[in-house]
């Protein structure tokens, strides 16, 4: 049996009692009964008050900012893919920032391809072990099995992350795979925000976030929404279809950048857990306190404040899902995975689907959780599957028949 700390609970019989602020009343408590009224008035309201409370606010375009092709192979993993490496560098306020979009589109295509965009957590040239990925030169995380001892990538960790990215998966279905390291964005630890991409929007005299600005979640959807800047311009790209997906903080963030960006045609959760799909008010596995205490930089300064009164919060994990309305959203879970909730996560979908039918869509075609390796396919997406917190081929095979069934057969 897994360890967990003190104080964490994860016995679904000591789950509190709780009640979720309905999606669906306005704030000056009138219901919402018709799609207008959630469009203009009620999404609005629960964006701010997800900028507010949990993610901070971001900011948009950067006053400077540059795509340049600065490789391009036609003829990668034996043939079958283009591999492209996109440099899109931002300026603003006299601070620089740069981030290397890794681009693989399927040769077997005939026209513009639709796409999967997600961040990656140790550098692009972790995803696969094609020697023509670029060894990023960011700061990394140090990993002694791996022999990273100062931060820096070595060649030991080409391809070290292969198994999370279905490469060949997703190419052989037609797609195109696009994936950014999440340092170029802002690397992943508490250092005030002053690496990254923060500082190039820094008022006169500003040295960091404000209490209800973006943290290090808000910097990397930021990110992904500028990757889609390039996928716009990109020839080769379906831009009306690009799927969104990331795991665990990576997945909080694929919500966030689903929920802030509807240019994201689908948006993918998997095992994102606490600050993403998982509701808050559960307090199952990781908790808001524990969150805030161990990544200190993930969300906005506001939210550590709920970290004893969860239940003050004006919004709760559903609410986020929500934002996605009426686009296809798909939340996967791991059996193992108590850390961030299964449940919560699936109560979350759940939680959501009066706002998707009120927008006329089939919402989550289930009432209870369903068993491992029982995909749920409507417009909101559910499965769990056995092991550990982790993203597998399984989970990318139900990610392509999702994406398969929204926009059509490939
Ligand atoms: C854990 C964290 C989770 C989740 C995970 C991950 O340490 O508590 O919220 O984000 O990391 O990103 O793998």
């Amino acid at each position: 049996m897994e360890r967990f700390p003190e104080g964490i609970n994860v016995d679904e019989a000591r789950v509190p009692a709780y009640t979720l602020p309905d999606p669906l009343l306005l704030s000056d408590g009138a219901p919402v009964t018709d799609a207008p009224t959630w469009v203009e008035r009620r999404r609005p309201e629960i964006l701010q008050l997800f900028e507010r409370h949990v993610y901070g606010r971001a900011p948009g375009v950067p006053e400077e900012m540059t795509f340049q092709v600065v490789s391009a192979d036609d003829l990668a993993l034996d043939g079958r893919a283009t591999r492209k490496e996109v440099s899109v560098r931002f300026a603003g306020r006299g601070a620089e920032a740069e981030m290397s979009v890794l681009l693989y589109l399927p040769n077997d295509r005939a026209g513009p391809v639709p796409a999967f965009v997600g961040l990656n957590f140790g550098g692009n040239h972790t995803i696969h072990p094609d020697p023509g990925i670029t060894v990023t030169g960011q700061w990394v995380r140090n990993n002694a099995d791996l022999g990273v001892t100062n931060n820096r990538a070595t060649e030991a960790t080409r391809g070290a992350s292969a198994s999370r990215w279905a490469v060949e998966q997703i190419l052989q279905r037609g797609y195109a795979l696009a994936t950014i390291y999440c340092g170029d964005l802002d690397p992943d630890y508490d250092d005030g925000f002053q690496n990254g991409v923060h500082s190039m929007f820094y008022g006169e005299g500003q040295t960091r976030p404000a209490a209800d600005e973006w943290g290090t979640i808000g910097a990397w959807a930021w990110g992904l929404s500028r990757a889609m800047d390039y996928l716009e311009r990109d020839v080769d790209i379906d831009h009306g279809r690009v799927a969104v997906m990331g795991h665990s903080r990576l997945g909080k963030t694929a919500l966030w950048a689903g929920a802030t960006d509807p240019r994201f045609a689908i948006v993918i959760s998997n095992d994102s857990g606490c600050g993403g799909a998982a509701l808050s008010r559960r307090e199952f596995g990781e908790t808001v306190k524990v969150i805030n205490a161990v990544f200190p930089h993930w969300f906005c300064a506001n939210f550590a404040a709920y970290g004893d009164r969860v239940d003050e919060l004006p919004v709760d994990q559903h609410m986020l899902i929500a934002l996605v309305a009426p686009r296809p959203v798909y939340v996967a879970s791991a059996e193992g995975d108590l850390w961030a909730d299964p449940r919560g996560e699936f109560l979350s979908a759940l939680g959501a689907d009066p706002v998707y039918r009120l927008l006329g869509t089939d919402g989550l075609a289930a009432d209870e959780m369903p068993g491992p390796n029982q995909p749920v396919v409507s417009t909101i997406g559910y499965h769990i599957r056995p092991g550990q917190h982790d993203v597998t081929a399984y989970d990318w095979a139900r990610y392509l028949d999702f994406a398969d069934h929204h926009f059509g057969e490939r």
